[in-house]
């Protein structure tokens, strides 16, 4: 076995200078040029105080001009904002979930798709009252995805799945009047509340910001990752590799990438295809290589071990390779500039979804219905276009990690307590997890997700970050291009137990584990909120008590507010090393870095000092537990 050491952020960045060179030679743009010239950023925009939801302004709140022309002042100007950057994201990751409901409506025997996890549809069933007696797995699915659709529109009542909460979270939630209700409500709401002439006090904008957020965390991303496990199966821990060398020269290269697992899985399926591996070897190629980038990357990895070459800041590295067939999205944090880049290669850009429509890119529709013929056609096109290469821009940089994933709640219950869990059975629990906190094996945990951010050195953050609180016994869970970062450094392979404190070191030994473990996609945040939730209830603590916070250090997308808004809402205080636009109201930037204390019993810190930003973790973490007296 080879010596194990981490790849550094500075090999990462020698990496995709050579690449850009490439990108020179072909006259091709990037981001980090653009970035050039869209600095320094508007400082209007930054702080959240310029007012663009009716024709009389756009109205900027300065010292001269404290009021917009309708006399609303900054801090109902900043909270409108804020509220709709929420409700941005928590409309994205709920659609994604109404995607895979419609998915699940579409499952047939024999079909494109099926019950991958039938024992997980019946828990869901069950914990929602529908009869599984005696009933055909199709119908069920059927039921179970109707009744979950009509989750987005119920006239009256909560989010089923907020049951899932300890009690006291779900008082707090209806005491301060934020229980999610119908998800497609709470993003209308948002719109209305925030449209001219509608609310402009900020506890009022804020607290619905927190529902809507609510809506996504335990509404939308909760259906789409529990029925995206019926579909597809429930992760289990699984081998794979990490970071662009996992592309193959002498292979075609699919990189999927986007976040709805429908359409990559189908492309995965496709690819093992023997009629397709056939065509490849006509063409010259030796086979075919699906890798991933962002979510649609961490969805095919965790069930099927595909290799993630790259996240969010690395899309248009992997084009740059010259060794990329095609590029195929679906939803959520696709570059447009993908389309112009791909023009500089013979690498096609092919966009899937009526949501996420490019220019310069080939439209291939997807649809659950004829999801086998596009994603032949998908993996056809890209097979084909083998021969267009051009050997002299071909680099792939010769830099992977071996990575373990696949730790959904179930599996982390399995690793821990060696049984096979649900918490609706409740065949396992978190004790062990427990025991090992309270005995101060384990400080604690941090869940470390999100995007990268050219604001913060590209996945500087998440690495430094992850080392710092390993050394400190402190085991991290993490999701999206967080865990992305963490695969490619080398941080979920299990040897990166030598660099925890002995504590954790002695938890992975004995669980067999990475410090770092792979929970999955954005939406499959839920499955921390699931975690926290039974830490509680097996504990006896309060979530805000248990030694965990959240934390998102390079976080860009209005998802990323959404998910914030709903872990501190659960009561996980929240780290963030980019400010949310909300520094130019006093009023609501107290409100989200302290004031909501008062409300769910936790709040936000930002901190832009990566360092600075560990030890605040860290210190909120020895609080806790001193509070706790453990
Ligand atoms: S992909 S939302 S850049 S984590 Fe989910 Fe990564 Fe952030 Fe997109």
């Amino acid at each position: 076995m080879s010596e194990f050491k981490l790849t550094t952020v500075e090999e990462f960045e020698a990496a995709t200078a050579r690449l850009l060179e490439t990108g020179a030679k072909v006259g091709a743009d990037s981001w980090q040029l653009r970035v050039k010239n869209q600095t320094p950023h508007c400082k209007f925009g930054e702080e959240g105080v310029c007012c663009r939801i009716c024709s009389m302004g756009p109205c900027r709140i300065t010292k001269k001009a404290p009021r917009g022309i309708c006399g609303c002042d900054v801090h109902g100007i900043v909270g409108r904002n804020f509220l709709r950057f929420t409700a941005g994201g928590s409309a994205t990751h709920s659609d994604h979930g109404r995607e895979i409901c419609h998915t699940l409506y579409e499952t047939r025997e024999g079909g494109n798709y099926t019950v991958k996890d039938p024992a997980k549809l019946k828990r869901i069933a069950q914990e929602w009252g529908i009869e599984t007696e005696g009933k055909d797995i199709y119908d069920l699915a059927h039921e179970v995805a109707e009744t979950g659709l009509l989750e987005y529109g119920k006239p009256f009542g909560t989010q089923k799945f907020i049951k899932r909460a300890p009690e006291h979270t779900q008082e707090i939630w209806k005491r301060e009047e934020i229980e999610p209700r119908a998800i497609d409500r709470e993003v209308s709401q948002a719109l209305h509340m925030t449209h001219m002439g509608c609310s402009s006090k900020p506890e009022a904008l804020v607290r619905q910001a927190l529902r809507c957020g609510l809506s996504d965390g335990w509404g939308g991303s909760m259906m789409g990752t529990e029925f995206s496990d019926v579909l597809f199966g429930t992760p289990k821990e699984m081998e794979t590799e990490a970071n662009l060398g996992v592309m193959e020269e002498e292979n075609v290269n699919i990189v999927v990438h986007g976040h709805d697992p429908s359409l990559s899985e189908m492309i995965c399926e496709y690819a093992e295809d023997p009629e397709m591996i056939a065509l490849a070897k006509s063409v010259g190629a030796k086979g075919i290589t699906i890798s991933g980038v962002c979510c649609t990357s961490n969805e095919v990895a965790m069930r099927r071990g595909i290799p993630m070459a790259g996240n969010f800041l690395q899309q248009e590295n992997v084009v740059l390779t010259g060794a990329c067939e095609a590029i195929v999205v679906d939803v959520q944090c696709i570059f447009p500039a993908l389309g112009p880049l791909s023009k500089c290669f013979h690498t096609k850009f092919i966009t899937t979804s009526p949501v996420a429509q490019m220019p310069e890119s080939d439209f291939i529709r997807f649809s659950s219905e004829s999801a086998g013929e596009n994603a032949k056609l998908i993996v056809k096109t890209a097979i084909e276009n083998f021969k267009n290469r051009n050997p002299e821009l071909v680099h792939i940089p010769d830099m992977k990690q071996k990575a373990f994933v696949g730790y959904s709640f179930e599996e982390i219950i399995h690793k821990l307590d060696g049984v096979t869990n649900s918490f609706v059975d409740k065949t396992g629990t978190t004790m062990p997890l427990v025991d090992c906190v309270k005995s101060g094996v384990l400080r604690g945990a941090v869940a470390m997700v999100g995007c990268n951010n050219p604001k913060i050195r590209p996945d500087a953050a998440h690495i430094e970050l992850m080392k710092k609180l390993i050394a400190n016994d402190v085991i991290l869970i993490v999701s999206g291009c967080s865990a992305q970062a963490a695969a490619k450094a080398g941080l979920m392979d299990k040897r990166a137990k030598e660099l925890c404190g002995a504590g954790l070191k002695r938890v992975c030994e004995l669980a067999d584990i990475p410090p770092v473990l792979h929970m999955g996609s954005c939406v499959d945040i839920s499955r921390m909120m699931i975690l926290a939730s039974e830490i509680a209830k097996d504990s006896g603590w309060n979530i805000s008590q248990v030694p965990v916070v959240g934390c998102a250090p390079e976080w860009m997308s209005e998802k990323a507010v959404s998910i914030g808004n709903y872990v501190v809402s659960t009561g996980i205080d929240t780290y963030l090393g980019v400010e949310p636009y909300a520094t130019g109201s006093s009023e609501v930037d107290a409100l989200l870095k302290g004031g909501l204390r008062d409300w769910v019993e936790a709040a936000y810190t930002v901190e832009s000092d990566i360092d600075k930003l560990g030890d605040l973790m860290i210190e909120r973490i020895e609080e806790k537990r001193a509070a706790l007296g453990i």
